[in-house]
């Protein structure tokens, strides 16, 4: 008798555990039932992927989803890697922040045909098949742009001499360089005061941003505004810019993205002259949507993230009640 009824709770307690993993075609679940997220993340190149990183783990742990997390250190072949792992280790959902928007189509074909669902966070691909992802959670990059042309467009609207702009875009290719280009030209270019006169990646690092503007100094005798598309390269071009004796945020007005701390110092401090927001808070919404998901719930195909603007007075204001 009591073989029987143990036998009989062994197999209650096992489909219970698997229950909870019934993701729609990863059956490797955990063993205590919570959904297994596969995360492939970027890297750690800035103070905005940092911050994106310990919102998605600390989301995770608050909304009981297993987590595997790998940082590519900026190099798709790596996130392309760790996909593959993650179909093989068959997890109930796999997320990623594509570093580059092209050349996912066969690792996305890959996880669809395990049965996998996908949820693009943050960074967005161009395969032309929607049905390659769930959803794209993250911010609309060309309205980022268009925010910080239309501001620069503003300061300058009694001016009336030609203003020369040096731009340090973000990582060749990524979504965030292709769209915060293409919407802060868009707004500028409407304008034929306003001349981009140098443009080079960055990498969305303080390092090579630093580097960048030593080289756009040496080049231009006049540069009157930086446009930087995040706030690492523009914390390294204030180096730059006054190891060349020059005042940043005076002699050079600059233009950010992101709005993380040390940034929105700078812009506190009159270095920096605007910013506009791009938040890393992504994982309480990313963590939700997997749930959907991996229960075959219908999802947006777009979640595009809040976000605002910063100019020296709001960041002073802002500053104390920073989470990142
Ligand atoms: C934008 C994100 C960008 C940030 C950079 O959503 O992908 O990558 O603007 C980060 O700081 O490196």
């Amino acid at each position: 008798m009591f073989k029987r009824i143990s036998a009989l709770v062994l197999v209650g307690v096992t489909t219970l555990a698997m229950a909870g993993c019934s993701g729609s075609g990863g059956s490797g679940g955990s063993s205590d039932g919570k959904i297994v997220m596969g995360f492939a993340q970027v890297g750690a190149e800035s103070g905005w992927r940092t911050a994106n990183t310990k919102s998605v783990q600390e989301s995770a742990k608050s909304a009981g989803v297993e987590l595997k997390f790998s940082d590519a250190q900026q190099k798709q072949e790596n996130q392309i890697k760790a996909i593959r792992s993650y179909i093989q280790q068959k997890v109930d959902v796999i997320a990623f922040s594509p570093v580059v928007e092209s050349g996912w189509d066969t690792v996305l074909n890959e996880a669809r045909n395990a049965k996998i669902p996908v949820i693009l966070t943050d960074r967005a691909v161009d395969s032309q098949d929607k049905s390659l992802y769930k959803t794209f959670l993250g911010s609309d990059f060309v309205e980022e742009g268009k925010k910080a042309g239309q501001w620069l467009v503003d300061q300058y609207k009694d001016g009336t001499d030609q203003v020369n702009i040096v731009q340090l875009e973000g990582t060749t290719g990524s979504a965030p360089a292709n769209d915060r280009k293409e919407g802060f030209e868009q707004v500028v270019s409407a304008d034929p005061r306003f001349k981009v006169i140098a443009s080079q990646t960055g990498d969305f690092t303080r390092a090579k941003g630093k580097e960048v503007m030593e080289a756009f100094l040496k080049a231009n005798p006049k540069i009157d505004v930086l446009y930087a598309h995040n706030d690492d390269m523009a914390l390294g071009a204030i180096e730059a810019i006054e190891g060349a004796g020059k005042v940043p945020g005076k002699d050079i007005k600059i233009i950010s993205v992101d709005a993380v701390h040390d940034g929105m110092q700078a812009l506190a401090d009159g270095k920096i002259s605007f910013i506009v927001e791009c938040s890393p808070l992504l994982g309480p919404q990313l963590m939700d949507l997997a749930k959907k998901v991996v229960k075959g719930e219908q999802v947006p195909d777009r979640v595009v993230t809040e976000e605002t603007t910063f100019t020296q007075e709001q960041a002073k204001d802002a500053l104390p009640g920073r989470k990142y």
